[in-house]
């Protein structure tokens, strides 16, 4: 199994992630790892903080001559911003007479007392009876997500090396959304060859495929910028590569589309998780909805012999993939820290007050695209660990290429399918 644990604090002095279970022999390419860490960092509308910031990943474990030694794989990201709070966020026991002005003027203008509605602040002030806000905050802040996207980078080195190709896109910001394309162009785009439709995201300033799109996006953003409010979004995941049978229908825990779906949402401020047309599919009858099978003579098709004429289930039928392609949508709410502050209440007295403001992005949808990414290469690399339990990345290659081959061979029709 794959296990990533994250910790480090938003102003903190780094983020450190530790992941057990990597297969030893995996090639590390550091330069892939941190391009996908400076993607995180852009897209537009971003805040003041990714000036300061430049994610490098300090390895500490589990590597070594650029090969994974199987020992769980440890490593850092900086806080460069960490040098401006080093009295705010010092571990060490604090006695405020002891400060000098600037160290007590630092812990004052720091102190946060008014919650965000939307945030964790309240319940998490309540919940670990703390004595400020801050202490919240800091950790269920989005920056923890820079760990996460060095840790998928990782696992999709992992899926690279199986021939899995992944991609994730901006699909809407706020109200401008790629739903409103006409069908022919949201068709090219869905044709599209998964790493060209990478290169076409990334090159936007908001990470979404349509040039014209995305300039709307980008004045959307602006204007939010100007009203001092905050923006959310659509994020679009593709994979094509895997074989059919990853994940389970045989308990829940292990249903692949409950892990991913647990996966994606776990990302700050992620409200609801679609796997293929699933949302519209409630409205529809199953002879509409389902995905007819046919034979397809070639043997071309993604599950070989299997062919399918719509993919609406997005990949994953009972809990398993299907062979198709995995689409998966994940909806974010607007960021709550916003300059136009809503009604709230401040700590400890609990009187009227407005949310608290310092900086704040004001949509991150465009990073939050390369986390959602992040986050299904982590969870389909540990539903490849499970089916294929390998130490090593050579027998985790030579499992799928076998399964693949019976796959190919089993819809073909000519092959006795005993265990
Ligand atoms: C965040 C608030 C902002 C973001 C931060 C997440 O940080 P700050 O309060 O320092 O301006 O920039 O995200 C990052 C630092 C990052 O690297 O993604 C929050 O409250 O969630």
């Amino acid at each position: 199994m794959l296990r990533l644990l994250t910790a480090g604090e938003s102003h903190g002095p780094k983020l450190t992630a530790m992941i057990d279970g990597m297969p030893a022999g995996l090639s590390v390419d550091i330069a892939y790892i941190e391009a996908e860490l400076a993607a995180r960092q852009g897209g537009y509308g971003r805040s003041g903080r990714q000036k300061i910031e430049k994610d490098k990943i300090d390895i500490t474990g589990g590597i070594r001559h650029g090969l994974t030694t199987g020992a769980p794989v440890c490593f850092e990201i900086q806080n460069r911003d960490h040098g401006n709070w080093t009295t705010v966020m010092n571990s060490a026991a604090i006695d405020l007479s002891a400060l000098d002005e600037a160290g007590k003027k630092q812990i004052q203008d720091k102190r946060i007392e008014r919650f965000r509605p939307g945030h964790a602040d309240l319940s998490g002030t309540i919940k670990y009876r703390l004595k400020e806000v801050r202490d919240v905050l800091e950790r269920s802040s989005a920056r923890e997500t820079a760990a996460r996207v060095g840790a998928g980078s990782l696992a999709q080195l992992i899926l690279r090396a199986l021939g899995v190709k992944l991609t994730a896109h901006v699909v809407a910001i706020g109200p401008v959304s790629m739903n409103s394309l006409s069908r022919e162009e949201q068709e090219r785009i869905e044709a599209m060859d998964l790493g060209e439709l990478l290169l076409a995201s990334r090159d936007s300033s908001v990470y979404c495929p349509h040039e014209g799109l995305s300039e709307q996006m980008e004045a959307t953003i602006l204007q939010a910028l100007k009203d001092g409010d905050s923006l959310g979004g659509v994020v679009r995941v593709l994979v094509d590569g895997l074989p059919p049978g990853l994940g389970s229908s045989f308990q829940w825990d292990r249903k692949l589309d409950g892990q991913l779906a647990q996966s994606l949402m776990s990302i700050q401020s992620a409200k609801a998780v679609e796997i293929g047309t699933g949302v519209e599919n409630a409205a529809l009858p199953g002879s509409l909805v389902h995905d007819a099978m046919h034979r397809d003579e070639s043997g071309k098709s993604p599950c070989y012999y299997v062919g399918r004429k719509t993919n609406r289930c997005g990949g994953l039928e009972g809990g398993m993939t299907n062979g198709e392609r995995l689409i998966l949508h994940v909806y974010f709410k607007p960021i709550p820290t916003m300059k136009k502050g809503l009604p709230s209440l401040s700590f400890p007295a609990f009187t009227d007050s407005f949310a608290h403001y310092e900086r704040s992005d004001v949509c991150a949808i465009p990073a939050a695209s390369v986390v959602a990414g992040a986050m299904v290469s982590l969870t389909l690399a540990n539903a490849f660990l499970d089916k294929f339990a390998a130490d090593t990345m050579v027998d985790l290659q030579e499992s799928v290429e076998t399964y693949r081959q019976y796959v190919r061979n089993l819809t073909k029709g000519k092959v006795d399918n005993a265990p």
